[in-house]
């Protein structure tokens, strides 16, 4: 599968300098499905502060994944990794329904971040194999992805173990990052 990613991401940002964000709450998936992807190697640092920031380079395009949520002091340092922001893919455990409105507001308050304003948003509604799992339009709904403005968005159903749904989700990414969004 990471043939087909690597290819989709190929020359679309020239030679700029391109960031992907991969977030959600911690458990969501998100180290899955940055393996899942298999653009490259996965490098895993702690920023002095204390939070695990996961990094995979893919030419000129970083992929870089933490969890949201926790601590609040360490917050402030997330900023440093907003610039030139793309894309956001946020992860989000669909059967974790008890931590579904921290999510929610967890995304909303990042997307509030003014180096954020402009990234497109890609939501994978993840576990789907799990029983009680949400699907795509009660995830929709939780997250109250209607209120969303001024921003494109998608969302796509997920099993990142089995890696269903990554390859649909990336295809609009890559589409929309394409067409002049994020
Ligand atoms: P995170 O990086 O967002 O914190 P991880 O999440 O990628 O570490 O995943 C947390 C756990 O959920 C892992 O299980 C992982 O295998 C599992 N997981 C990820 N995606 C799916 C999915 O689509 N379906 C199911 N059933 N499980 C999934 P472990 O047991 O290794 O902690
Ligand atoms: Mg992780």
């Amino acid at each position: 599968m990471g043939i087909v990613f690597t290819r989709m991401f190929s020359s679309l940002f020239g030679n700029r300098e391109a960031r992907i964000l991969v977030l959600g709450l911690d458990n969501a998936g998100k180290t899955t499905i940055l393996y899942r992807l298999q653009m490259g190697e996965v490098v895993s640092t702690i920023p002095t502060i204390g939070f695990n920031v996961e990094t995979v380079q893919y030419n000129n395009i970083k992929f870089q994944v933490w969890d949201l949520g926790g601590q609040t002091s360490i917050r402030p340092y997330w900023r440093c990794y907003f610039p030139n922001t793309q894309a956001i893919i946020y992860v989000v455990d669909s059967s974790d329904t008890d931590r579904i409105g921290i999510a929610k507001e967890e995304f909303h308050a990042i997307l509030e971040e003014d180096e954020l304003k402009g990234a497109i948003a890609l939501i994978f509604a993840n576990k789907q194999d799990l029983p009680g799992a949400l699907d795509a339009a009660a995830v929709t709904e939780a997250l109250e992805l209607h209120k969303l403005k001024n921003r494109q968005w998608a969302i796509f159903k997920t099993c990142a173990v089995k890696g269903e749904g990554l390859f649909e989700g990336m295809d609009w990414l890559s589409n929309t990052l394409k067409s002049g969004g994020g």
